[in-house]
């Protein structure tokens, strides 16, 4: 569970909504959902699980969002399209291993 802002769509800078999000890394991309699987009935059907949104990886640039938000732990990651969002978390070691997983993946998509 992370704390999510889109800061631009298309290059186009947007006024900053933060929200929760539960974030998954599957494959090249980052998918959105609103509340983590666990929280979903069960018997609601496929629609509750219906991500939110998600972004592809490749030729994304990940850097510290340290200069754009006073939150602690912040990601910048901006995409080929051009969007760009902020990513945070309170927790230290989970910022911590979502900036290695998302830096191993977008190096890994470089080098193919
Ligand atoms: O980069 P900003 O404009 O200081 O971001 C803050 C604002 O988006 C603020 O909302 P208002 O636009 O209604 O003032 C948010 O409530 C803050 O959370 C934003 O700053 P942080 O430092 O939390 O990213």
């Amino acid at each position: 569970m992370l704390n999510k802002t889109k800061i631009a769509e298309g290059g186009r800078k947007l006024r900053k909504n933060w929200g929760s999000s539960w974030v998954v890394l599957a494959g090249n991309s980052l998918v959105f959902y609103k509340v983590p699987p666990a929280s979903i009935p069960t018997g609601w059907g496929p629609a509750g699980s219906r991500p939110e949104s998600s972004v592809d990886l490749r030729g994304a640039a990940l850097a510290h969002g340290k200069h754009l938000s006073s939150r602690p732990n912040v990601l910048h990651v901006r995409t080929v399209p051009g969007h760009e969002f902020l990513l945070q978390s309170d927790d230290e070691t989970e910022f911590r291993a979502w900036h290695r997983a998302l830096r191993d993946v977008i190096n890994r998509l470089e080098r193919e």
